[in-house]
């Protein structure tokens, strides 16, 4: 069963990671692309990859963090084109510090881009789709917004805005046949880590150590999976971990010996 084929996705956060597997997903399932990322180098690499092989691949380089640029930029592509899905994949985990140390540059750029990137692009989208009365957006939250861990400060706090968030679009669009669903990771392996701690390698090696993590493709099979339901069916909130990770405290890892 394919419900999505011919449809137009705006994935934010593209050009790598979880983002870029969704992508890579929908464009084999015949799902047009927009793809957003503030690298648009790496974006022309995946549209010319995408291209080749599958359906309609644009790009929309900016910055979800700038709310004029944004705004604008998706403005313009809505003139052209109808969205049916807004998958919000964009954010960023920077620093992991007790909250007395943390760094408010950090803590500004997780909050400019976890919430505030993402209430930017939704509020230009979801009139269109209250228009078109259909349409889905999937957000990318995180057990970090479930379930506090030290140090995460921060970053849980805004991942517990983007779960939250998700419920009140719900509310507000229940008189709509749009969809929000909230996708809520654990450990999944990108670059994830290595941007946290600012391209500490070996940190960010450590942090997947011992265990298998799930991949930007598990979360992308998830992602197909709630958006190919039939359109009576809302999956609301998925909350996915590796089968070593029950919780942020609950590990399973092997001991190299
Ligand atoms: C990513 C998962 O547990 O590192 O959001 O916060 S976690």
């Amino acid at each position: 069963m394919n419900n999505l084929k011919g449809k137009t996705a705006l994935i934010t956060g593209a050009s790598s990671g979880i983002g870029e597997a969704i992508a890579k997903m929908l464009a084999q399932m015949g799902v047009n692309l927009i793809l957003n990322s503030r690298n648009e180098e790496k974006l022309i690499a995946l549209q010319k990859k995408l291209q080749r092989d599958y359906n309609v691949v644009d790009i929309l380089p900016f910055d979800i963090r700038d709310k004029t640029d944004t705004t604008s930029k998706v403005q313009k592509i809505l003139k052209t084109k109808n969205i049916d899905i807004l998958v919000n994949n964009a954010g960023l985990a920077s620093g992991l510090d007790e909250f007395d140390k943390g760094d408010i540059q950090d803590w500004e750029e997780m909050i400019d881009t976890n919430i505030k990137g993402l209430l930017y692009v939704s509020r230009s989208v979801i009139p269109q789709m209250r228009s078109r009365n259909t349409g889905h957006i999937i957000n990318l939250g995180s057990i970090a917004g479930l379930m506090a861990y030290p140090k995460g400060n921060v970053y849980c706090a805004t991942k517990a805005a983007v779960g939250m968030l998700s419920d009140a679009l719900n509310i507000d669009l229940s008189d709509t046949n749009i969809r929000v669903s909230c996708i809520e990771p654990g450990a999944v392996e990108t670059n994830f880590s290595n941007v946290r701690f600012k391209g500490d390698t070996k940190k960010a090696k450590a942090v997947y150590d011992g265990y298998k993590p799930l991949t930007p493709e598990d979360i992308a099979y998830l992602a197909i999976y709630i958006l190919n339901v039939p359109e009576h069916v809302n999956i609301q909130h998925a909350l996915i971990m590796p089968t070593a990770q029950r919780n942020p405290y609950v590990l399973n890892r092997k001991k190299e010996s």
